[in-house]
């Protein structure tokens, strides 16, 4: 939800590894509404997301995508031997679920495990 980041990452001349979960969701909003809400999705969907590799490029970092199951091992292994800042935009399933959670207003004791 911010990007700015990456200038400072570049600048300073770090090893940062950026990995982009891309659900084109916001997806921890949408499972709120699906789980609380009855899937009453509400502008959660990012079908038109920024294009990840060019943001990259544009900070002077290196962009890297995966968007098949077998691109996946050979961009980890390219990103992560790359020096400096490098963003690996992996496409992920759209309504992957994340666990434990707990309900707004709820204890620890009413964690939803999954
Ligand atoms: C600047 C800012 N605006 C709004 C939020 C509230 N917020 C928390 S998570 C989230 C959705 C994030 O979606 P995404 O970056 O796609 O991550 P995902 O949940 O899909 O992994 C939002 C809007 C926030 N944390 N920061
Ligand atoms: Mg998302």
């Amino acid at each position: 939800m911010t990007a700015q980041e990456l200038a400072t990452a570049v600048q300073n001349k770090t090893n940062v590894k950026i990995i982009v979960m891309n659900n084109n969701f916001l997806g921890m909003v949408r499972q709120w509404q699906e789980i609380f809400y009855a899937g009453n999705y509400s502008h959660v969907n990012m079908q038109w997301v920024p294009d990840f590799v060019k943001l990259a490029e544009a900070y002077g970092a290196l962009g890297l995508r995966a968007t098949r199951p077998d691109q996946l091992e050979g961009v980890l292994q390219r990103g992560l031997s790359s020096p400096g800042v490098v963003v690996m935009d992996i496409l992920v399933d759209e309504e992957a679920n994340v666990y434990p959670m707990v309900p707004a207003g709820a204890g620890l004791k009413e964690m939803v495990l999954g």
